[in-house]
């Protein structure tokens, strides 16, 4: 495994290997940010390093790296996030430092793998759509962690997408294993960031829209950006990873692009395994919405454990839906 890992610990912020000599703050600023109202940012948070954030200025195209107060963990209660900002965060910038962070809308959140303090990924943040990326082959469907994705943005009363992309590999009259996601209410778009099949119909889904790109490691998030953006757009990704130091094709942070015609997309590292936060039990059901519609056939006190009678029984997702009962 690579040293990278974006499943060891420190996966994402301190794991960033940036070499010594580069321009980074060694130290966090000290003192408290303060959380703000919704109209009083003046830039959006585009990508995270060690102690410092690039930024977009409201109404301009260009990035600039800014140092942030590390005090600002204890926003949102008692869990602790792993940075005091994230992708997608509204803030105030003064100076070169974020002095003040947004309110935010809504949050993609999983906790971090591998901590031994409950500590927080906050994945992005302010997300219009999301896009949940999977591979149709190499590597094979996967419903678990499509469902999984599909819960988290739910819970947050984000939209979502199911993309299924690679469908160049797929073989003729191959089974589709996720062709009954429409029929649940999830939105489906097929495409291959390859041919470009379905690109344009994406595009349209995502216009004028802030859409968070998840999925597997390797399913063709960011091939599929690189699609919609043109290699013009994704000049400047390029470039991010030229800031970095570090020549990589492997997603290993958020990145908010903003695209020509007004959308903005955020591309985000594939994850292994994604732990939901904020999902009681007790609601689960209704973020399978078509699994929620048929219990109300079942017997009174029915678990839909495979009890006979249970109206469940047979339906696509139950599965999954016991699998993340059983996480949670
Ligand atoms: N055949 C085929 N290969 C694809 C397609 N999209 C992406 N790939 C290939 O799949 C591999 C992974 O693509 P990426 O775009 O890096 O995948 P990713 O989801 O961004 O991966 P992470 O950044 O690790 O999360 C690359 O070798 C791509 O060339 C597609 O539509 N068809
Ligand atoms: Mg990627
Ligand atoms: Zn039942």
């Amino acid at each position: 495994m690579p040293s990278w890992s974006r499943d060891s610990e420190e996966d994402w912020v301190d794991g960033l290997k940036v070499p010594p000599r580069r321009k980074y703050a060694k130290r966090a600023i000290t003192g408290q940010a303060v959380e703000l109202a919704a109209q009083d940012g003046n830039a959006t948070v585009a990508e995270i390093f060690p102690n410092q954030a690039a930024v977009r200025f409201d109404g301009g195209a260009a990035r600039r790296l800014c140092g942030y107060r590390m005090r600002s963990l204890a926003f949102g209660g008692n869990s602790r996030e792993r940075s005091p900002v994230c992708v997608g965060d509204r803030v105030r910038v003064s100076g070169a430092v974020i002095v003040g962070r947004c309110v935010r809308r809504n949050r993609l959140i999983r906790s971090a793998p591998n901590s031994r303090d409950p500590l927080l990924h906050v994945i992005a943040a302010n997300i219009d759509r999301l896009v949940v990326v999977a591979a149709a082959r190499e590597p094979n469907f996967s419903a678990g962690i499509v469902d999984r994705f599909l819960v988290a943005a739910s819970s947050q009363g984000i939209a979502a997408v199911l993309c299924v992309n690679k469908t160049d590999l797929l073989e003729p009259g191959a089974e589709k294993t996720w062709s009954h996601y429409p029929a649940a209410g999830v939105a489906l778009v097929e495409c291959s960031a390859r041919s470009g099949s379905g690109a344009e119909s994406l595009a349209e889904m995502l216009r004028g829209k802030t859409a968070a790109f998840c999925g597997h490691s390797g399913v063709g998030k960011t091939s599929l950006l690189r699609r919609l953006l043109g290699d013009e757009g994704f000049g400047r990704v390029g470039e991010l990873s030229g800031a970095t130091g570090m020549g990589r094709h492997t997603t290993t942070g958020a990145v908010l692009l903003p695209a020509a015609d007004g959308s903005v997309w955020i591309d985000t590292p594939g994850i292994m395994n994604f732990a939901l936060v904020g999902v009681e039990r007790a609601g689960l059901l209704q973020h399978f919405s078509e699994l929620a519609q048929a219990a109300a056939r079942c017997p009174q006190g029915c678990l839909h454990d495979a009890e006979p009678g249970c109206a469940l029984n047979g339906m696509a997702r139950l599965r999954s839906y016991r699998q993340i009962l059983g996480s949670l």
